[in-house]
């Protein structure tokens, strides 16, 4: 088998199946290049070096391929290449007959770094590959989705629906009063005005039958209740942290670790900043500093891990300010603010060990440890046969502890911890918690919002499957959306779909503040609520009173978890497309109040004609 790379243009021909694809530069890193190979038992595989390929196929000829792109070329070619190491990238490979085979193109579709289309001849008999026959082979490339079946069917969430709550449309001339009643602001639009909520993954999760059952046996006592031990033993085994402080929310966790650790002048490294964890740095007298990759900041970039840290700044923040002026680094799993993308373990391990030569703590927000947990399963090396529960326990390995809002991945509408191993720290969080939040046994929750909490948390990591479809869903919203040619963060993230308003609103100026403004817009077009997560949520500078300019200007469709289907998907898809090709009715904004603080939250808008 040789290897060969090509460029733009470039065509190569092969002489069997068995022979050399081609050859990709990497999405995400122009420097180096991913070779993909069919081998002789006609299983694709990628260079050793990069085991993840993320592919379309689809052909004029055959539309059916279009509509499931799923069944014949999009998979998982890690699962060949064991030994290979990690990469994603997003590439199409189009499949023509042509008089002596098939003409294979692969596509990249990071336009920013990548070249065009580039063909690659097959010398495959086209019936090969594009009969029926050709197809069952196709299929049966082992590692191509999951186990066998993904190939040739289509996957279904893994519950079926026992209670139902109906949601209402509305009238385009509803919601263009609603939304100007709203100051042009989805968080100040009624939940019965809204069609598709896709506001927020916080809090809207859909219990279980079991955390319903849950919720009729939590125990009410105000001290010593059943379901915080519960709680307790489930936050040990799944997470494996010993110390429990039981919180309202993720913001009361944050606000206690930010409160024992922080004092004024300190530093606080992290990768991106979250509104709230943010807020309560700086409210202890801390300063943030970003030290996450650049390729987070750039939507067009394929980066598989884009919520890795960098660690050169890291080091350069150490040199500059010194160890002793910074308690910990708080990192993000999934990060939120960069489209919930993931941290890779190994990245998570090396900062591990960089602090702890320091003496800095590494305190997670796992949030979202569970969605970054599927990601490394689905993307690094050596851990695509490990469970995500034991991902999850792995990255939590990594860390002296951890704040998490359980309103994302446990499953539940309210509630929250910060966990730890330490007991001298626990202890002193426990003095706070009293003050704050409420007794050690039960933080802000009731004795219910534990139980089910409880099981929440066993839940979401029982079997791989809940996962899954959890991201699953995510993705088959972005897919739709890329083939439509919609701009959005890529690769597409855990928790949502992330739109590039900048991209999308070329004629909006960055102050009149173009996701605000979109996210009206997709409003008034389909009953989908978004939201802004650009200039608006990025603030003022302290020093200046100008706007932070962020990098990212984007609008966020976060999908619940089990509470919305496939279908509900597919009409969001639709609403956004009509909004893009309607895009030069949508003008820009201005404030007609504007809060000191999270000014996102409640800042009124309208239209600037
Ligand atoms: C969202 C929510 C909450 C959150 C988070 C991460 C990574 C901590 C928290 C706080 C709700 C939200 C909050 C502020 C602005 C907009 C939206 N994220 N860490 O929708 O947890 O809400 O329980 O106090 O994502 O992303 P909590």
């Amino acid at each position: 088998m040789h290897q060969e790379v090509v460029g733009p243009g470039h065509v190569i021909k092969g002489d069997d199946f068995g022979e050399l694809l081609g050859v990709l530069p990497e999405p995400g890193n122009l420097g180096s290049l991913v070779a993909m190979q069919l081998d002789g038992d006609h299983r694709l595989q990628t260079h050793p070096n990069h085991s993840r390929m993320h592919i379309g196929v689809e052909t004029a000829e055959h539309p059916r391929l279009l509509e499931a792109p799923d069944a014949l070329g999009t998979g998982r070619l890690g699962d060949t290449n064991p030994a290979g190491n990690l990469l994603i990238g997003q590439a199409r490979i189009l499949l023509e007959k042509s008089h002596d085979g098939a003409i294979c193109s692969v596509e990249s579709s990071d336009r920013g770094h990548l070249p065009n289309t580039f063909h690659i001849l097959l010398t495959i008999s086209a019936g090969n590959i594009l009969s029926e026959p050709g197809l069952r082979r196709m299929s049966q490339i082992p590692g191509l989705g999951t186990k066998g079946s993904r190939m040739s069917r289509s996957w279904a969430e893994p519950y079926k629906i026992k209670v139902v709550e109906p949601i209402r449309m509305t009238t385009r001339e509803d919601r263009v009063a609603a939304i100007a009643e709203a100051g042009y602001n989805s968080f100040l639009l009624r939940s019965d005005d809204v069609y598709i909520d896709l506001l927020t993954d916080s809090g809207t999760s859909a219990m279980s039958d079991s955390q319903w059952a849950g919720m009729m046996i939590g125990d009410e006592a105000y001290a010593g209740s059943k379901s915080f031990y519960n709680l307790v033993d489930a936050v040990h085994d799944v997470y494996g942290y010993e110390e429990l402080v039981p919180t309202h929310q993720g913001r009361g966790a944050e606000h206690i670790l930010s409160q024992i650790l922080i004092e004024d002048g300190d530093y606080v490294p992290g990768n991106m900043y979250f509104t709230t964890t943010r807020f309560h740095q700086e409210y202890a007298g801390g300063r943030f500093v970003d030290v996450i990759i650049d390729e987070a900041h750039d939507p067009a970039s394929l980066h598989p891990f884009k919520g890795n840290i960098d660690l050169d700044k890291l080091q350069s923040l150490i040199d500059e300010v010194g160890a002793d002026k910074i308690p910990y680094i708080s990192v993000e799993t999934n990060v939120n603010m960069a489209g919930g993308q993931p941290l890779s373990m190994a990245n998570l391990k090396a900062t591990y060990e960089l602090c702890h030569r320091h003496n800095i703590l590494v305190m997670l927000d796992a949030t979202r440890a569970v969605e970054n947990a599927w990601f490394i399963k689905q993307r690094e090396a050596g851990y695509e046969e490990k469970s995500v529960a034991a991902i999850l326990k792995e990255i939590c390995d990594y860390s002296d502890g951890a704040t998490v809002s359980s309103k994302k991945d446990n499953l539940v509408n309210i509630g929250g911890f910060l966990a730890l191993r330490d007991s001298e720290l626990a202890r002193q969080a426990r003095a706070l918690l009293v003050a704050f939040e409420g007794l050690h046994t039960y933080g802000g929750m009731s004795g219910r919002d534990m139980e089910a909490l409880a099981r929440g948390i066993r839940e979401m990591v029982a079997t791989d499957d809940h996962a899954h479809a959890r991201v699953g869903q995510v993705e088959y919203l972005g897919e739709k959306l890329i083939k439509a040619g919609v701009p959005i963060i890529r690769p597409v993230g855990g928790h949502g779909v992330f739109l590039d308003a900048k991209a999308i609103l070329p004629h909006i100026p960055h102050e009149q503040f173009p996701a605000q403004a979109l996210t009206a817009a997709l409003y008034v077009e389909s009953g989908v609520r978004g939201m802004e997560r650009g200039i608006v949520s990025a603030g003022r500078n302290k020093a200046t009173g100008d706007h932070n300019y962020p990098k990212l200007e984007l609008v966020r469709l976060a999908i619940p978890r089990r509470v919305y289907t496939q279908a509900h998907m597919d009409v969001t898809a639709e609403a956004v497309i009509d909004v893009l090709e309607n895009r030069d009715a949508v003008g820009g904004l201005r404030f007609t109040y504007e809060p000191e603080s999270l000014r996102f939250f409640q800042a009124r808008f309208e239209p600037i004609t």
